[in-house]
């Protein structure tokens, strides 16, 4: 009886919903390596959780702890003079190798990295007997991880939090008998940092990141460089840590805190950074982290545990609860049981578990919920978790995918207020990127390449001259960025949001590319130099190259932008003038073609691939994340979309798994997204970077590239709900790419273009119930594969060649109920 009365408790939902159990990451045994460790966060402090009896590590970050400063202006005055023979070697002499040359030279500088603030290890005084009873967890229903075993009879305890509300991070230590914890915990971290004792149970670590970090990818006598004068580069941080306990005596010296025969111990973690904006001075001109941090403590350190938990509790609900998720399971779901290690690999070999991939769709959400918050900086390649001090690819924000992925679930699994850090990056690299476009290309507007920073880096990298131009002069940052803006919108109907912020940006995005845009010899407005991130071809000649003109990509990318800005003025009623201008441009660019082998072309003409599998697949962009080609509007592309997909292979990193859930699910093939999930989920400890394939899982659930990619993690999300709920092109798709093996489920709160909220529960591949809760009002589309009944209204569904069409106008606020006209 108890225990239902706690279960109900722990269960409080958003009316309408129900309740997911069984969310919970668990082992039997402590973390070996990183990617078997448990990851916490609050938007800005992250934790990693290992769990070690006798010395328990956590690896700690902070969100804004980069290396570097603002960026330098005046990169590189030649860039414009190389544009222009770049453009006459590919348009007189179709010379594609000279192109590839003046692209480097067209290049400034490197990306910054994000780095790890420090580790904090607990070091506990236990007889050397054995350990029993073992267990380590991460729950994500309540974003709580708890480590407990028993060694001689008694049973310690330890529980960690990341709390957004009091911004510090909690462990709370027990023992279930009095005064039996005994430990020390000291703090230290990679980068430069001297260790303070502030009191008697308090130390603080304060440090300076480098002026500089290399990329792990380039080859350098000196990567890490700091710079101590009062110079722009280099931020300070501090991480602070007090112990508090009723019965304990604690002391501190500059090695550490130590405790003694305490039963009941919480260890608050308190951390900030000079960080004060992409374009200021994080030395001279930084926020003070010492007064930040110490507030932060101070604060917290007057509240009981259960007041920081009940407080934390709160405020994660608030988002997590949204959204539940079940799939009908096997009555004997052995698979459910197993620790999560064991639970993936048996899952890996074959076994059914469908709660495995709800909870994989949840810890998506935890993870954006997690490293994303409101007021803080976007999740970067890794989240806001990162051990190394040159971590793969800098940990930056790569723009030709990935930093866009991290963000596909936001508004479709009602996280929107997670997509607000991104949101407010695109503000600043809109300021950085103006400057790019003017310097770089004598263009207005704003525009980006493939890497960014905390500081809004925009120019193309390379170390002017190093970097491969096959990734480093991709230009379609901002327009494709402008997506964000757009969707934002479309999920929310916010029009002053649209009015006062996304509409200018996408603006700026639309005029950098109308002066991006050259005429071809046809008189199609095409993009040169272009490349499609990061795949090569075979020229006329026979000769491997990359840089050409009018990649499908970049085409894809400028028709989405001059679509939305189109829409975007239309619902504004406003900016006629440019919105026309936009329109016949759009109507001269580059159009889609058709390959001899009935593929989509990815190139400017029907050139061969040496790499069939590669990983990009960028010439779909139009069918996700745009919506230029869908089964009911463009047949035709879409049977070459679905041909390029066949051809491409199934194989891939793990983001590329995941766009692959994606782009089947647009294809309403669920069944071939449901393999690529399936996929995806596949346990690997592989480490090592592999470019051509190998992505699935670590025994944390945490995407493997490999190496840790947190891209494929939220990809994965988008494409699980992308099977459930589609919501492009003006209507509402309900279970568009219903996987067999998914055939009867429950889903409640996933949002629809048109700020509507969907919930649905469904039978042997039939809708049985579903409702529409119309957050703002207006028209609402619903494309089915039955017809439909809703609830205290007369409408009917029209049937079509794409399966049923039911449309009526929506009141705000008004949930409409809607059952499957059979049942
Ligand atoms: C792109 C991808 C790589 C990797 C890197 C961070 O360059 O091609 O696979 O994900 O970003």
């Amino acid at each position: 009886m108890m225990k239902k009365i706690l279960i109900l408790l722990t269960c409080i939902i958003p009316l309408g919903a129900f309740c997911q159990d069984n969310l919970k990451l668990w082992y039997k045994q402590s973390a070996k390596v990183w990617t078997d460790a448990l990851p916490l966060g609050n938007g800005r402090l992250g934790a990693m959780v290992f769990g070690g009896v006798k010395r328990e590590l956590i690896q700690l970050n902070e969100a804004t702890l980069w290396s570097g400063g603002p960026v330098r202006t005046n990169v590189n005055p030649g860039a414009y003079a190389n544009l222009l023979l770049a453009r006459e070697a590919l348009f007189k002499e179709e010379d594609y190798a000279k192109a590839y040359n003046y692209a480097k030279k067209m290049q400034g500088y490197y990306s910054e990295s994000y780095l790890p603030l420090g580790d904090l290890a607990i070091t506990q005084d236990l007889k050397d007997t054995v350990t029993t009873a073992y267990y380590r967890d991460l729950n994500i229903k309540d974003a709580i991880s708890t480590t407990r075993f028993t060694i001689d009879g008694i049973t310690y305890t330890r529980q960690i939090i990341s709390s957004a509300p009091d911004q510090v991070i909690v462990i709370h230590l027990t023992a279930n008998k009095a005064g039996q914890l005994n430990f020390k915990v000291g703090a230290s971290s990679l980068l430069k940092y001297h260790t303070v004792a502030v009191a008697a149970n308090e130390i603080a670590m304060k440090g300076k990141a480098p002026a500089h970090d290399d990329p792990s990818y380039v080859d350098s006598a000196n990567p890490t460089t700091y710079d101590d004068s009062a110079g722009c580069k280099g931020m300070r941080f501090e991480l602070q840590v007090k112990a508090v306990s009723k019965d304990g005596r604690i002391s501190a010296d500059t090695s550490g805190i130590t405790i003694k025969n305490a039963t009941d111990v919480t260890i608050l973690l308190s951390a900030a950074t000079s960080f004060n904006g992409f374009d200021k001075c994080p030395v001279t001109a930084g926020k003070d982290e010492n007064k930040i941090a110490t507030q932060y403590l101070n604060n917290a350190a007057v509240k009981s545990w259960q007041t920081l938990l009940t407080r934390h509790y709160a405020d994660y609900h608030h988002y997590f609860n949204r959204v539940a998720f079940k799939l009908a399971t096997p009555a004997d779901n052995g698979n459910a049981k197993l620790p999560t290690d064991e639970r993936l690999v048996s899952y890996t070999k074959g076994a059914k578990d469908p709660e495995l991939e709800t909870l994989y769709f949840q810890y998506g959400r935890y993870l954006l919920i997690s490293s994303s918050r409101t007021g803080g900086v976007p999740a970067n390649l890794q989240g806001i978790w990162n051990k190394e001090l040159r971590p793969p690819w800098s940990s930056n924000y790569t723009t030709n995918i990935n930093v866009q992925m991290n963000y596909w679930p936001a508004e479709v699994a009602n996280l929107s207020e997670m997509h607000m850090p991104f949101i407010d990056f695109i503000k600043n690299v809109a300021v950085t990127g103006k400057v790019t476009a003017k310097e770089f290309y004598h263009a207005k507007g704003w525009a980006l390449h493939h890497n960014s920073d905390i500081w809004a880096l925009s120019n193309p990298v390379g170390d002017k001259g190093n970097g491969d131009p096959t990734w480093a002069n991709w230009t379609m940052g901002s327009p494709w960025l402008s997506q964000h803006l757009w969707w934002h919108y479309q999920f929310t109907k916010d029009k002053k949001y649209l009015r006062e912020v996304a509409y200018p940006l996408m603006k700026g995005a639309a005029e950098f590319c109308e002066d991006w845009l050259v005429k071809d010899k046809d008189g199609y407005l095409v993009t040169a130099p272009s490349v499609s991130p990061e795949n090569a071809f075979f020229d006329d000649k026979g000769k491997r190259a990359s840089v050409s003109v009018a990649t499908t990509m970049d085409m894809s990318i400028i028709r989405d932008l001059f679509t939305n800005v189109i829409e975007a003025a239309n619902e504004l009623g406003d900016d006629k003038a440019f919105r026309d201008t936009i329109i016949a441009k759009k109507a001269k660019l580059y159009p889609f073609h058709i390959g001899k082998k009935g593929n989509l072309q990815e190139w400017y003409k029907d050139w061969e691939d040496p790499e069939p599998h590669h990983r990009h697949v960028s010439h779909l962009f139009g069918l996700f994340p745009g919506n230029q080609i869908s089964p009911v509007n463009t047949p035709e592309l879409t049977a070459a979309a679905k041909r390029t997909l066949e051809l491409r292979g199934d194989e891939g990193t793990g983001w590329s798994l995941a766009w692959k859930i994606n782009f089947w699910a647009r294809l309403l093939d669920g069944n071939h997204s449901y393999k690529m999930l399936k996929d995806l989920l596949r346990a690997t400890n592989v480490e090592g970077t592999n470019y051509s394939g190998g992505g699935g899982s670590y025994i944390n659930l945490f995407d493997a590239h490999p190496p840790f990619q947190i891209d494929g993690n939220f990809g994965g999300v988008s494409g699980m709900a992308e099977m459930l709920l589609q919501s492009q092109n003006n209507e509402i798709q309900l279970l568009p790419a219903l996987p067999d093996a998914w055939a009867t489920g429950e889903i409640s709160g996933l949002k629809a273009r048109g700020n509507f909220e969907v919930s649905m529960s469904w039978k042997n591949k039939k809708i049985t119930t579903a409702s529409v809760l119309a957050v703002v009002g207006g028209k609402c589309i619903i494309r089915s594969n039955e017809s439909l009944k809703i609830a205290g209204m007369q409408v009917t569904s029209k049937k079509t060649a794409n399966g049923y069409v039911t449309s009526f106008n929506t009141i705000k606020g008004v949930k409409y109920n809607i059952t499957g006209a059979k049942i």
